[in-house]
């Protein structure tokens, strides 16, 4: 009996254990602590922003090559996609929306340019078809890549 009980107890901390690690939503991918989605729905980047906080998270930030590489797996080919950078309190002083440290860029040649003297203060990440950086004036609408930490 008690062989038995350990052996239910060894499955349940197995199961529990398990099912607690991995936990991603339904439709979101993990990578690292955090899961996450591209959103096809085409959005201004501070109606993505809100979307993603009303799933308990952000707007991706990137802290790397790897995750960059991850993160463009998501958004299909030829799309654009808003991830959480922007510079809007200082011109040319990006943060991530999630507080992490802004020190892995992956800017497209001759990006971040305020692209004609427009104000261009949000960031996307699948720019042409160079799949790089662009810095693009916040009011335009495209698809955004939101992130949540795992369940
Ligand atoms: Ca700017
Ligand atoms: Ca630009």
């Amino acid at each position: 009996m008690a062989v038995m009980r350990a052996l239910m107890l060894l499955f349940l901390v197995f199961f529990v254990k398990n099912a607690a690690a991995e936990d991603c939503p339904y439709d979101w991918t993990p990578f690292g602590v955090e899961c996450y989605k591209f959103i096809s729905t085409q959005e201004t980047w501070i109606k993505a922003e809100k979307n993603c906080q009303s799933n308990g998270g952000n707007l991706a930030s990137v802290r790397s090559a790897v995750q960059n590489d991850f993160l463009l797996s998501l958004v299909p080919t030829g799309r654009r996609a808003w991830i959480g950078g922007q510079d809007g309190e200082v011109d040319g002083q990006w943060l991530w929306t999630d507080g992490s440290q802004f020190d892995f860029t992956n800017w497209c040649p001759k990006e971040p340019n305020n692209y004609q003297g427009v104000p261009e203060n949000c960031l996307e990440i699948s720019w042409n078809g160079q799949r790089c950086w662009n810095d693009q004036p916040c009011t335009d609408s495209m698809g955004y890549i939101c992130a949540q930490p795992l369940l």
